[in-house]
C-alpha cells in the first residue's frame, strides 16, 4: 500500500451541490457581512442543536476570545493543559489567566475535583474541553461553578453532533464554542460558532465580531473582526444535510477499531460514555510501554514509515509550551502528563475504507509483543 493516509480527510459535499448553494451569490454580489447562507446556517444550527442562541464565527478561536470578552471576565480561569493550543491561547490573549486542573484518566476530560482545589477568590471562570468529542462531567462542574459563582464556557471544539440523553452538546454551562474547522465533523472550511444561554449576549457578540459597530454613526465596542463569509456558511448549509450519514460511518470505523485493538494489554482505548451519542471525531490510542513492549514513539515511527500520518493530539501539554513553561510545570497534572506522553490519534474520518482501519492496526499490533 503506498498511498498516504493522514489522520484526517474533510469532508466535501459533491461538487454540483456546492455550486447550487453559492449560485446565488453571482445574482445578489452579497459575499460577507451577515448575507443569506450566514443566515440559513444559523438557522439550521438553532434547529440541529436545540438552542435558541448561536452566534457564527470565522474560525473556533475567534468565537471563543469573542465570548470570553463579552463575559467580561477578569482573573483567572481554570481549564485543562491537555488541549490544542487554542484554548489556552484565547484565555492568555484576553488578559486572563490560565489555571491549570488535572484530567480524569478515563475519558481525558477535566478533574471536577482537581478544579474545586483551584478555586481561589481571583477565579471568574472554568473552560472546560470535551476533548476528542468525550463529554466533561458537565453536572458536577455546573454544580462546582453554581456553588463559587463562577461562569463556564465549553470548548466544544470537537463535540459538534454529540448528544446526551438526547440533548446537544450545545446546552450546556453559560457558553460553548464548536469549532467549523476543515479537519471537524462538520467543518464550514474555516469557522467556528457560540451557543449560550443568556440571550442579552446575542447583540454583544455579533458586535464584537464586526469591528464593535453598534449603528450607521456608531462604535461601541473596541471589536473586531470575526464574520464568516457566505461561502463557508454555503459549505456548512451542504455539510449539515450529510452529518448524519458522516457520523454513521465514522462509527464503523470506530467498531473496527475496537474490534483489533481492544483487550490488548498495554492499549487504552477511550470507553464509550453512558448516555453519550458520540460524534467520534478522534480515536486516541494510548500506549503503555510496560504491557504493549512498545513505546507511542515507536507506533508513531512505524506508521510513518508506511505513509500514515498519526498525529499526537495533544503533545504536548499546554503546560510545557515554550510560551507557558517559565510560569507553569506540567508535574503538577500528571494525569494529563501521562497521557499525553503516551496518547496517539490514528487515522479518523468519514471516507477511511475498512481496509485501510486494518492495515492501520496490523502495523499498530506488530509493534507491541
Ligand atoms: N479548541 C480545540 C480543542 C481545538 O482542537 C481547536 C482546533 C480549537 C479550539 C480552535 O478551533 P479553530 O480556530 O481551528 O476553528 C488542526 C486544526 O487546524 C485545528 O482546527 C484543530 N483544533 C486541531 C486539533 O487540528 P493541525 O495543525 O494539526 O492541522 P493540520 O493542518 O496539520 O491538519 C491535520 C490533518 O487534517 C492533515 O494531516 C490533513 C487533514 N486536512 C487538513 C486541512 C487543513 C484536510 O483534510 N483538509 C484540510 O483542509 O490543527
Amino acid at each position: 500500500m503506498n498511498k498516504r493516509i493522514l489522520v484526517t480527510r474533510s469532508s466535501m459535499p459533491s461538487l454540483e451541490e456546492y455550486v447550487e448553494e453559492i449560485r446565488p451569490l453571482w445574482e445578489s454580489h452579497w459575499l460577507t457581512n451577515m448575507g443569506a447562507e450566514h443566515q440559513k446556517l444559523e438557522m439550521a444550527l438553532k434547529e440541529r442543536l436545540g438552542v435558541q442562541n448561536v452566534v457564527l464565527f470565522t474560525n473556533g478561536h475567534s468565537a471563543l476570545e469573542c465570548v470570553l470578552e463579552a463575559l467580561d471576565l477578569r482573573g483567572e480561569v481554570i481549564t485543562t493543559p491537555f488541549t490544542f493550543a487554542s484554548t489556552v491561547n484565547a484565555i492568555s490573549r484576553k488578559g486572563l489567566t490560565p489555571v491549570f486542573a488535572d484530567v480524569k484518566l478515563e475519558d481525558y476530560t477535566i478533574d471536577p475535583a482537581s478544579i474545586e482545589r483551584l478555586i481561589t477568590p481571583r477565579t471568574s471562570a472554568i473552560v472546560p474541553v470535551h476533548v476528542y468529542g468525550n463529554l466533561c462531567d458537565v453536572d458536577a462542574i455546573q454544580d462546582i461553578a453554581d456553588r463559587h459563582g463562577l461562569k463556564v464556557i465549553y470548548d466544544a471544539a470537537h463535540a459538534f453532533g454529540v448528544k446526551r440523553d438526547g440533548v446537544s452538546a450545545a446546552v450546556f454551562g453559560d457558553a460553548s464554542m464548536f469549532s467549523f474547522h476543515a479537519t471537524k465533523v462538520f467543518n464550514t472550511i474555516e469557522g467556528g460558532a457560540v451557543c449560550f444561554k443568556d440571550s442579552a449576549l446575542y447583540p454583544l457578540l455579533n458586535q464584537w465580531k464586526n469591528f464593535g459597530i453598534t449603528g450607521p454613526e456608531d462604535v461601541e465596542y473596541v471589536g473586531g473582526n470575526a464574520k464568516m463569509n457566505e461561502f463557508c456558511a454555503a459549505m456548512g448549509v451542504c455539510n449539515l444535510r450529510h452529518l448524519d450519514d458522516e457520523i454513521a460511518k465514522r462509527e464503523q470505523i470506530d467498531e473496527r477499531y475496537r474490534e483489533w485493538l481492544g483487550g490488548i494489554p498495554g492499549i487504552k482505548l477511550i470507553d464509550h460514555q453512558a448516555g453519550v451519542l458520540p460524534n467520534h471525531a478522534y480515536m486516541p490510542v494510548v500506549f503503555d510501554e510496560q504491557r504493549f513492549g512498545a513505546t507511542r514513539e515507536d507506533v508513531f515511527n512505524a506508521l510513518e514509515k508506511e505513509g500514515i500520518g498519526a498525529r499526537k493530539y495533544f503533545y504536548p501539554l499546554a503546560s510545557d509550551y515554550a510560551c507557558y513553561r517559565s510560569v507553569y510545570s506540567s508535574t503538577a497534572t500528571p494525569v494529563a502528563k501521562w497521557v499525553s506522553e503516551r496518547v496517539l490519534t490514528l487515522p479518523m474520518y468519514a471516507d477511511l475504507a475498512l481496509e485501510d482501519v486494518d492495515h492501520i492496526c496490523g502495523i499498530v499490533r506488530r509493534c507491541g509483543r
